[in-house]
């Protein structure tokens, strides 16, 4: 009789045994689901090529005001102009000055560049730049991540950069 009842006890115990186990193995594999996204941010300073996407529109509007890139990486950027007004009215550009070269003065000059889309012919400020581009349109720039610092970008068109600015980043 008492072996027999010792033998219930073990069974039960048993099969609680494997329930929680199973329980706990539900939760670890909840816990794995989530870790990639961390994964994800590690790696992504890992790839020699880094992807970035710059929407503008015709509010004269970038939506992002800080990009981050990490050094040696190859840059692909693509600018797209998700408004509808032409290129001579709302054009816009994407241009990273090299390190100490001020906005303002950078944008006075390029104003006189019209004929070349807003791109002075001295690149000697300019780290890469894309072409200028109107509503509906996409355009896209490839280049080496400079050293580890923090850079400027804009757009070049006649008075844009006062909204149309940010930090480029590499770290
Ligand atoms: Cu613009």
């Amino acid at each position: 009789m008492n072996h027999f009842k010792f033998k219930q006890i073990f069974l039960l115990l048993a099969i609680s045994g494997t329930f929680f186990v199973s329980c706990t193995k539900t939760q670890k594999n909840e816990a794995t689901e989530e870790a990639p996204i961390v994964a994800n941010t590690e790696d992504l300073s890992k790839q020699d090529t880094i992807k970035i996407t710059l929407n503008s529109n015709d509010k004269m509007q970038y939506d992002l005001s800080e990009i981050d890139v990490y050094e040696g990486q190859t840059v692909i950027l693509t600018l797209h102009h998700k408004g509808t007004m032409p290129k001579a009215a709302m054009g816009h550009n994407f241009v990273l000055l090299t390190q100490g070269t001020e906005i303002s003065t950078f944008a006075n000059d390029a104003v006189k560049a019209s004929d070349n889309g807003y791109i002075p012919t001295d690149k000697t400020n300019i780290i890469a730049n894309t072409e200028l581009i109107g509503g509906g349109e996409t355009t896209e720039v490839t280049f080496n991540a400079p050293i580890k610092g923090t850079y400027d970008f804009l757009c070049s068109f006649p008075g844009h950069y006062s909204i149309m600015k940010g930090k480029f980043n590499v770290k």
